[in-house]
């Protein structure tokens, strides 16, 4: 038997619109009001229920059982809406069907594997801060190094050939913004989406990547009956979708950060190893990926509210990573504090699988910059770049002093 679960309850109601650009210019006024409000509260404008306290949002993360995701990770409920491309296997999949790709992919990205990348990209780090130096010491840090450093590296990482490259941003892009509501941002993007699809599906072939490399190893795991060959080219997909405009923006957040702290980077500098907590600091802060959406598969209550079955849940990764409930001085970026536990890479089953990666380069951009920059700071005013998705600088103008 189950039992009755006490209806009637409603949750506090917003009209407020998270994916506007006023919300996507500074989302931080609109998260503090959601904390406030209650562990749910209901949008009205896309009949959702969102989550914005820590406590509540990792509670429903962790539980894939009651949230799912196979009925899409975004607005769009996919019991009734066709997705604008064939689902991820590993996002938008649940137990049983996500494990065996999921297993896949950590293998394939996982610390042994990384640990042959670790002496190239240190040194390909070390290339480009002395290229950007050269040029001068005022420079944009996004298209210099954060959009640069990824590009370089990771497309090798996976293998695929370097004609086309350039789709790869843009592509990514707009996979973020499609998990919004179809608004301005996804209309920008939709002349591109054929053009852009078609592209990054046929570098998932296994005759058009590298012998060696994440994509040559998904279809060697297909070769050994670990996935089907059938799911080798959407896992490659996964790669390709998830793994650049994440770090491109995760890097520009870093960059940010430490330009806005100075005595953060004087640490940085007596302290290297300091770098991976400090990007896991930036992630926090910023949560360049900032919401994912889940499905109820019954009936859940959370706090005084039920939320029906079917339903879907909007979480502020965001907003939970700066909830004053859990974390001290959320605001501030501080090399000190232990951001471990911080939802910004998510949190259970589909925490992401890519941030071995994430945090290799990070760490390799911000050691190059670290061993010949000994001020950085802001040179002008940021510029955002907006998504429905992701928190983004479209240019970062920075002024640096050498030693
Ligand atoms: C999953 C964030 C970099 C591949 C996720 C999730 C988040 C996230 C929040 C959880 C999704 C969910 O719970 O529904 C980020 C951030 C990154 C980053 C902030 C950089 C700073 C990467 C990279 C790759 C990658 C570099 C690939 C190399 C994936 C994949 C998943 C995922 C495939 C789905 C995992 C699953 O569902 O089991 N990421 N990511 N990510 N990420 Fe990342
Ligand atoms: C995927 C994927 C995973 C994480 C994020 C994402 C576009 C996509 O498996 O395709 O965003």
């Amino acid at each position: 038997m189950t039992a009755t679960v006490p209806t009637g309850t409603t949750a506090p109601t917003s009209d407020v619109d998270p994916f506007s650009h006023d919300v996507l210019e500074d989302p931080l006024p609109m998260h503090a009001a959601l904390r406030e409000a209650g562990p749910v509260v209901f949008l009205s404008r896309y009949d959702v229920f969102a989550l914005a306290r820590y406590d509540d949002v990792h509670a429903a993360l962790v539980n894939w059982q009651d949230f799912q995701s196979s009925a899409g990770v975004g607005l769009s409920n996919f019991r009734y809406e066709e997705p604008w491309r064939p689902p991820s296997l590993l996002l938008e999949a649940d137990p049983p069907r996500h494990d065996a790709p999921r297993r896949v992919l950590q293998k394939v990205l996982g610390p042994r594997a990384l640990r042959r990348l670790r002496d190239g990209w240190a040194a390909d780090a070390d290339a480009l801060v002395d290229e950007v130096l050269s040029r001068g010491t005022s420079f944009d840090a996004v298209a210099d190094l954060a959009a640069t450093f990824p590009l370089r590296v990771f497309p090798d990482a996976v293998g695929i050939p370097q004609d086309g490259r350039e789709k790869l941003l843009p592509y990514g892009d707009h996979a973020f913004n499609a998990f919004g509501p179809a608004n301005d941002l996804v209309a920008r993007g939709a002349p591109r989406v054929a053009e852009l699809s078609a592209w990054v599906n046929a570098q998932c072939q296994r005759d058009v990547l590298a012998p060696t490399g994440f994509g040559a190893d998904i279809w060697a795991a297909s070769d050994r009956g670990d996935i089907t060959p059938e799911q080798a080219p959407l896992v490659v997909r996964s790669l390709l979708t998830a793994g650049v405009d994440t770090t491109v923006h995760g890097i520009s957040a870093i960059l940010h950060s430490f330009a806005t702290h100075p005595d953060q980077w004087r640490r940085l500098r007596e302290e290297p190893s300091l770098a991976r907590v400090a990007f896991d600091e930036a992630v926090r802060l910023e949560s360049p990926v900032q919401t994912f959406f889940r499905t109820a598969t019954t009936e859940v209550r959370i706090g005084d509210v039920v939320i029906p079955e079917g339903r879907k849940i909007l979480m502020f990764l965001a907003a939970a990573n700066r909830d004053p409930r859990r974390w001290a001085d959320p605001d501030r970026f501080d090399l000190s504090r232990d951001p471990s536990g911080h939802v910004g890479f998510g949190m259970g089953i589909h925490q992401c699988v890519g941030q071995h990666v994430a945090r290799l380069e990070a760490e390799s951009i911000l050691t190059a910059l670290a061993r010949r920059v000994s001020t950085i700071e802001l040179d002008g005013p940021p510029v955002r770049h907006h998504n429905n998705t992701l928190r983004a600088f479209e240019r970062l103008p920075v002024r640096v002093a050498l030693d």
